[in-house]
């Protein structure tokens, strides 16, 4: 997988570097480049942000930039990229989107500042390939950065060959559509507080029972929105 980022932080995806990766970047199987948007203002104070037509507060990044980042990276296309706008008004990410992308060969990401991007930047991309708004959820962020970072970490990891033990990829949690259970390592006793009887009995069927049930109530609990409407729990 290829990726680019266009941002006016680059340094901010200098942690893309360390763990899981960065050791996918040595490894060959995953590439990116991250541009600085800046790199293509032609003016003195490197200006890419105006007020919004038809008024209101905050700024809007004018499309001259965008426009010039984005034909460097779209304009000899030999692969078929797509490009995600981060936005609260995008369709929301999930494991299942995750999944999707994962599959893709080259992912483009635009992370607007302010108060967004001129519309025009995103239906000029969307007239010359496959372009989606994704949001990360419903929150207030100061700019695309943290929302690529964590799509990022979602996603990279399902491309084959970057989690080493594919297993580790099945049992976790969203996948399953429940919330992971609880965990438990030595020691057996800790400031007076046991773990769990039956994960020390080696009764291998029983455990899964305990975890599976330890799941379900977890999620009725406190994301009863995750369970099929005949588990979720009366009012
Ligand atoms: C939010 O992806 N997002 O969720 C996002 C991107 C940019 C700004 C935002 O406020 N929520």
């Amino acid at each position: 997988m290829r990726f680019d980022v266009v941002t006016i932080f680059p340094e901010f995806f200098d942690t893309l570097d360390i763990s899981l990766l960065g050791r996918a970047r040595r490894g060959g199987t995953v590439s990116w480049a991250i541009h600085d948007l800046r790199d293509h203002t032609h003016d003195r104070h490197r200006t890419v942000d105006d007020t919004p037509y038809g008024g209101g507060a905050g700024m809007v990044m004018r499309p001259e930039p965008w426009g010039e980042a984005l034909d460097a990276i779209l304009d000899d296309p030999v692969d078929d990229p797509l490009v995600i706008f981060p936005s609260p008004a995008g369709e929301v990410f999930t494991q299942a989107m995750a999944r999707e992308l994962s599959a893709e060969s080259h992912l483009v990401f635009g992370c607007g500042r302010y108060e967004g991007i001129d519309q025009r930047v995103v239906d000029h991309t969307a007239a010359r390939a496959r372009t989606r708004l994704v949001s990360i959820g419903d929150y207030v962020l100061n700019g695309g950065e943290v929302a690529v970072v964590a799509m990022l970490e979602a996603i990279v990891r399902l491309v084959p060959g970057v989690v080493g033990n594919p297993e580790s990829l099945v049992e976790e949690s969203h996948e399953a559509g429940l919330l992971e259970y609880p965990s438990y390592t030595k020691p057996q006793e800790w400031r007076g507080l046991p773990v769990p009887e039956v994960l020390l009995s080696g009764n291998h069927r029983a455990i899964a029972e305990w975890r599976h049930r330890a799941s379900l109530e977890r999620t009725k609990r406190v994301r009863p929105d995750l369970l099929p409407p005949d588990e979720t729990p009366h009012a």
